[in-house]
This record gives structure tokens, sequence and C-alpha cells, in this order.
């Protein structure tokens, strides 16, 4: 039997709306003790998903709030047990009053994640939608809203689970054979299994694949602004975080150390990296900041790569573009200083690097920054409406889809060799069991249920 817990569901600051959530086999219980209706019975007579105008009480029944109330029983309520809800106002000293109540009531304190937690356990949630609630919260973009809601869905649930259900389907079939010699079932066809686990692989490729962006969507692109000492990196760092951030002077090699901050721009979340220009420097200390801006670069999914408008192009900038070149990653030339030099940057006074995008730009009056936000905002457009929900995006899912893929190449690879089919549903066993891992099902009584569903054997 699981206890009753409580928890204030909104920020503890000075606000419209604050509500105290509760769940368990107490919560009616609870909540008759701390609210009273100011119409008609308890909570605990009243109808699910209903919503009560009453008082809310403190522990000695003292009056701390008007408030609306509503009980959702199990199993059909967010986590799957008796659930309540007061929608009080939003004072923090009220709402940690009426808390106190419902501690008073034998609720206990929530733990973080605790009632989403009971969602899954009961049943009310796979692990991907779990996920996608805390995705949720976090999202910063339209982007990574829309796919949380899609996550949330249940549309990688589904992706995983289509996966899932025809590795089933073989095990099934595979099991039934084996176990049930008597009965009058298909015998193995080995094109057969080798077909089924190609398309599994395929959709597994398909899966894999949508972890870069998911994760980018997820936890924003790592972007490195490099150029040489005294390029604009800095001034463009602060411009894009909209205050001064970064220490900007005429002093060239000011950046020692790489600073990273968070940034929207064009609908995407930047982790915007800025770094000690490149430079070849005798200064033990620049140096270490140059060693990390190289690593930033190495880990940057897009680079900015700053150059003085209004000075010559130099050497050290032909090797700054080169080297974001030659990362592979997209980048991005900024011509910084424009209001030095007018608009019409000379492109052409360096190697052709193929960069995504030029753009000419004052970091300092903000003229062409809207072109480096289209820019970035078409380097990673949003997901599609379908792929929306549909991709990994997290380490954790994109682990447990990676085994399950190698599971099943190592599987389709022993039937080519040869094995017999007893080794290769081994490996089809272990990639449903990484793909339950990832929705947070459980194998082998899938596969058993499975067999006399589908195959009605020992009818
Ligand atoms: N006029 C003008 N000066 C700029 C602009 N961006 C940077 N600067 C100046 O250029 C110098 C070096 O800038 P900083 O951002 O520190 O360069 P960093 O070494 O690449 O980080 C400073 O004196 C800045 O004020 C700009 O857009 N316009
Ligand atoms: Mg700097």
């Amino acid at each position: 039997m699981t206890d009753t817990i409580a928890a204030v569901a909104t920020p503890m600051i000075p606000s419209a709306i604050g509500i105290l959530r509760l769940s368990g086999p107490g919560a009616a219980a609870a909540v008759d003790r701390v609210f009273t209706p100011f119409h008609g019975g308890p909570m605990s007579r009243r109808a699910d998903r209903t919503l009560v105008y009453g008082a809310l009480r403190d522990r000695e029944g003292r009056v701390i709030d008007h408030c609306l109330c509503t009980v959702s029983r199990a199993p059909r309520s967010y986590t799957g047990e008796d659930t309540a809800e007061l929608q009080c106002h939003g004072s923090p000293a009220a709402l940690t009053l009426g808390l106190e109540a419902l501690f008073a009531a034998g609720a206990r304190q929530a733990l973080p994640g605790e009632f989403t937690k009971r969602a899954f356990l009961n049943g009310r949630l796979d692990l991907t939608r779990t996920e996608a609630v805390a995705d949720l919260i976090h999202a910063e973009t339209p982007a990574a809203v829309r796919q949380a809601a899609g996550q949330l869905g249940g549309a990688l649930e589904r992706a995983a689970d289509g996966i899932y259900q025809e590795l089933a389907d073989l095990c099934a079939h595979f099991h039934a054979v084996l176990d049930y010699p008597d009965e009058d079932i298909e015998p193995f066809e080995a094109a057969e299994l080798s077909a089924a686990l190609d398309r599994a692989a395929d959709k597994l490729d398909g899966l894999a694949a949508t972890y870069r962006r998911g994760r980018l969507l997820n936890e924003g692109v790592p972007c490195a602004i490099v150029g040489r000492p005294n390029a604009g990196k800095s001034t463009l760092f602060n411009a894009l975080l909209g205050r001064e951030r970064a220490i900007v002077t005429d002093i060239p090699g000011t950046t020692r150390d790489t600073v990273e901050e968070r940034v929207s721009l064009g609908g995407v979340v930047l982790r915007l990296i800025d770094t000690a220009g490149l430079r070849d420097t005798e200064d033990a200390v620049e140096r270490l900041g140059v060693e990390r801006s190289r690593a930033a670069m190495e880990g940057a999914e897009l680079i900015l790569a700053v150059t003085d408008g209004s000075a010559d192009f130099t050497a050290e900038d032909a090797k700054v573009t080169r080297l974001a070149a030659a990362s592979g990653r997209p980048w991005v030339w900024v011509m910084s200083k424009q209001d030095l030099t007018g608009p019409c940057a000379l492109w052409s006074a360096a190697p052709e690097g193929g960069a995504a995008a030029c753009v000419s730009l004052s970091a300092r009056t903000g003229y062409g920054m809207d072109k480096l936000e289209q820019a970035v905002a078409a380097l990673f457009p949003p997901p599609e409406e379908l792929e929306a929900g549909a991709m990994l995006t997290s380490a954790r899912q994109a682990e447990a889809a990676g085994r399950a893929r190698e599971a099943v190449r190592r599987g389709a690879e022993a039937l080519s060799a040869g094995l017999s089919p007893d080794a290769v549903v081994a490996d089809v066993e272990q990639a449903m069991s990484a793909l339950g891992e990832l929705t947070g099902r459980t194998v082998s009584e899938d596969v058993t249920a499975r067999i006399f569903e589908r195959f009605c054997v020992g009818k």
C-alpha cells in the first residue's frame, strides 16, 4: 500500500494561482480535513473531476484562502491513484500553511518527480512520456515544446513499440514452433526471419538518426564563436545575450577562458561559447585559452567565425576560416564592425570555405543581426509536424535504441552466417529487452501473452 503525497505544484512566488496537489489512497480524506465546500458535502463524496468552491483551512482550522478543489479517483487520474488538487491564490505563505495542514491530515511531502514516477509505476505513462513531461517543462523554444508535446502524446513510444511488436511476433512464432511441436504451426522460414530483421534494423537506423537533431533541440546547439583576438567575438557574444557577460576591451587577448551561456536565436537554443582569440602566443595563460577554444570548436555543432570587417583580412583570419571549414561543422562567417566599414564586405578577400552563410554585421548597432538569426534558423529548422515527438532526445533513449539496433544487426549477421534460429532469437530477445528499457515495459510477459493470444496454442 502506498502512502499519500502532497506538494505545492507551482512556483513559490506571489502569483495569480498556486496549486496544492495530492496523490495516494488518503488524498480525498486529507482534503476533507483542510477544505470546506461552501455548498454541498465533503470532497470524498463528490464526483470525479468537478470543481468545488470552498474555504482552505490551516491545521488549526482557521480559514486561510478561498479556493477551488477537484478530486480524480484511481485509476483515472494522472498518477493512477486517488488524486486531489487545490487551486488556491498564489500566496507562498498561505500555500505553506495549506501544505502543513495536509501533512497534519496524513500526507507527506512528495519527492521531486514523485507524481510522475507514480504515473509510470501505475502504467499511466511509459518512460518516454515521463521524460517528455520534464522536457516540456524545460523547453525553451516553440520547436522544443512541440517535440516534447508530441513525445508526451506517445509518438516515440509508438515508434519504439512498433518495432518491438514486430520482434515480439518473430519470437512468439519461433517459440510456438519450438515449444508446441504437435500444434499445426507453420515452420520457420529463414528468408522470412531475415526480411523481418532487416525491416527492424532499418527502422532502428531511422530512429537512431533522429538523435542528433533531437538532442540539439532539447539540449541546445553548442555554438563556438571563434576568430583572432580583437575580431569582435566577445562583443557579438554579449549582443546575442543582450547583456555584458564577457569582458570587451581593445586589448587583444582579453578573453582567456571560454565563457558559455544559453541564448535563443531564430527559434534555436544556442549554447553560445565565447572563446579566446585564435593566434600563436607566448603567454601561457592565453595559450591555454587558445587550446580551449580549439576544443570548443571540436565540440561545437555550429561555428561562428568572426573576422574584423574594418581591418585587413590577415593570415590569422585565413587560419580561422580554414579551421572552421575543416571542422566539418556548419559554420557562419561573420564579418564584424560593419558600422565602421559599411555593408559591402569583401568576402572575396578570403579563400572559399563553404560557409553556410556570410553575414556582415555590427554587434554595436545591431545591423545585420537579423541576418545571423535567419542563418541560424535555416541551419536548424524545427522538426516537421509528423517527426515531432518521434525523435530520440536523451542519451538514455539513444543508448537503449542503439543497443536494440546492435542486437538486431547481430541477429541478422548470425542468420546470414548460417547460425541456428535459436541463436538469432536470443539476439532478437536482447533487442526487445533494450526497446523495453526505452519505453519501460517488460519482455517475457509480453512474449508469453502473445503466444496464447496470436497463435491460440493449447486451445
Ligand atoms: N565599432 C565597433 N567596434 C566593435 C564592434 N565589435 C567589437 N568592437 C570593438 O573591437 C574591440 C575588440 O572587441 P572584442 O569583442 O573584445 O573582441 P574579441 O577579442 O574578438 O573578443 C573592442 O574595442 C570593441 O569595442 C562593432 O560592431 N563595432
Ligand atoms: Mg574576447
